[in-house]
């Protein structure tokens, strides 16, 4: 076994994400391709001896691959050793668990997350650091400086490791060990939630479907909800991670995972369903007749989190995303606690979480998490339901109802405009912030303008800051426009637009939130032109 330096070409745009470099397939294949930005993380970390890294995926298409390579260029870089998940399989959240756990100097996350998956989809990978948490920007700026700039990349000839066999074997001076990929992530919720109440529940013939969209969620839940909590086989749906996903979309929300929805609508269902995506790191928690939006989630479990263990001391403050509505905030008021309003990426919430400034994230996109880890975590998010559902005796729309009674509705919604024009959606971006100085104070219908800004962040701990993350268009009452581009999509740009409106009145809380939203849904058009500057009638997907 030797390790060789190989030479290799440049390649543009491999400039990091909202969530790491996310590429077709087919563009991951091209020689070099892989390797030149993981040779750019290592050039980033620099030297590597002595240390512990952790490797993992959702298993979509092109992941065992992967897991290959990296092992092979982990071993020419003198990593110590790397814990990698069996059959290459570690979700999103489970890495988290495993480099905090583990004490690892970070990890490597092969995902697109919910993107499609399959020869002809996507693939993507991502860096964490030592908080078990997405690389900062001046990390992934500096990976990227390395991807424009690198000459070559060190490899071992070696032969592929057996992933499916746990235990330890040696590539090299590096040890590899392969891990069971569910027990670590396991134990650590064991330890959060009441599982003796929630198998009680179960136990009292309490019903539940959770669908693994065929991605790497299932082995977890199957693991956990009908292993340890004791519901009945086939309460986990699509259990199986498969290559492309059988076909699914596996993005947890009312489109993608309409079956789920037509059964909770329907006259056999369940009490209980919930989704999650690609990577396991979101979530969707339905009712029946009822799909939670992912904001209201957020602050029902803030409102609601001292009846799990893991939370019983309270919780210090609460982070949500810009776009994310403000109901959490609402709930932040009422315990007294700050809540912290960042941009767009699980990445903004690590230095709140590390500094205990804030104990639960959120984002609209069905993101929730805690400081339990440092990735949003769409099991955990279906556990603390379950755990409120168990230890208050009420069904999810008690929940939601009770909820809104106390602190009002924030009726929500966000329309996407998927593979549009990028340029035309630039310009469209450009035109609005140009625009945003005259909007303030301009009335159009009921709603006034009170301020219109392009969102920047400091980030209070390291005083970063993040400019451009989402043009915002706010209300006198609070009402929200907000519009952005997506830094997930692989297919010319995404535009996202934000709605949201604030309803005191619980006679008013059983609308239909497009109906609700329409007046705002109006002004949104008129103002950014979006619907004539794309040459779309309407929004690819309504979430
Ligand atoms: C989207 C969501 C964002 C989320 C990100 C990663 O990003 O809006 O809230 O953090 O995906 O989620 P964007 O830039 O496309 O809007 V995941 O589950 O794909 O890692
Ligand atoms: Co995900």
């Amino acid at each position: 076994m030797t390790i060789q330096t190989v030479a290799t070409k440049l390649f543009a745009g491999q400039r990091p994400g909202t969530s790491g470099l996310r590429k077709k397939v087919t563009e991951f294949q091209q020689p070099g391709y892989l390797e030149n930005f993981v040779e750019a993380i290592f050039l980033t970390l620099g030297d590597c001896s002595g240390r512990t890294l952790v490797l993992g995926g959702d298993g979509r298409f092109y992941n065992r691959t992967a897991v290959q390579t990296i092992l092979r260029m982990a071993a020419a870089h003198k990593v110590a050793k790397v814990l990698v998940g069996r059959g290459g399989i570690l979700s999103t959240p489970a890495v988290s668990c495993v480099i905090r756990k583990h004490g690892a100097f970070g990890g490597i996350v092969l995902s697109a997350s919910h993107n499609p998956g399959g020869p002809d989809g996507d693939f993507g990978i991502k860096y964490n650091i030592e908080n078990g948490g997405p690389a900062p920007e001046k990390i992934t700026e500096a990976i990227y400086a390395h991807t424009q700039s690198l000459t070559g990349y060190r490899i071992s000839d070696a032969g592929p490791v057996d992933l499916d066999r746990i235990g330890a074997t040696q590539l090299e001076e590096m040890a590899v060990e392969v891990i069971d990929p569910v027990a670590d992530y396991a134990e650590l919720m064991a330890r959060l939630f009441d599982f003796d109440a929630i198998r009680a529940l179960f136990g009292r013939g309490f019903t539940m479907r959770f669908d693994g969209m065929s991605a790497v969620s299932g082995p977890y839940a199957k693991a956990i909800i009908e292993g340890m909590l004791g519901a009945p086989a086939g309460t986990v749906i699509n259990a199986e991670p498969r290559e492309d996903f059988g076909g699914h979309h596996p993005d947890p929300n009312p489109v993608n995972a309409a079956e789920l929805v037509a059964l909770m609508n329907g006259a056999d269902a369940p009490e209980f369903g919930a989704a999650s995506d690609g990577d396991g790191d979101r979530n969707m928690i339905v009712g029946r007749n009822l799909a939670v939006a992912p904001s209201d989630s957020l602050a029902i479990i803030a409102a609601n989190a001292t009846m799990a263990p893991g939370y019983r001391a309270g919780i210090k403050g609460i982070a949500r995303s810009m776009p994310t509505s403000q109901a959490a905030d609402r709930v932040a008021e009422a315990l007294g606690i700050s809540c912290f309003e960042t941009p767009t990426g699980w990445k903004y919430f690590g230095n709140l979480l590390d500094a205990n400034l804030a104990t639960l994230c959120g984002e609209e996109s069905y993101g929730t998490g805690s400081n339990h880890i440092r990735e949003k975590d769409g099991l955990w998010a279906v556990l603390f339901w379950l755990n409120l559902i168990a230890a208050s005796g009420k069904s999810v729309n008690q929940l939601v109802q009770e909820h809104w009674a106390r602190f009002g509705r924030n009726y929500y919604s966000r329309h996407d405009y998927e593979a549009v024009d990028a340029a035309s959606a630039d310009k469209m971006m450009v035109d609005l912030r140009a625009k945003l100085a005259s909007l303030a104070g301009q009335s159009f219908g009921d709603f006034r303008v009170a301020q219109a800004d392009d969102f920047v962040y400091t980030d209070p701990v390291d005083h970063a800051v993040a400019s451009k993350q989402g043009i915002r268009i706010i209300m006198s009452d609070g009402s929200r426009i907000v519009l952005r581009l997506s830094g997930t999509g692989t297919e010319g740009a995404t535009v996202r637009v934000y709605l949201e409106r604030y309803e005191a009145d619980p006679s008013r809380h059983d609308l239909d939130t497009q109906e609700a939203l329409a007046p705002l849904i109006a002004i949104a058009e008129q103002v950014s032109e979006l619907k004539q500057r794309t040459g779309r009638k309407e929004p690819s997907v309504i979430t």
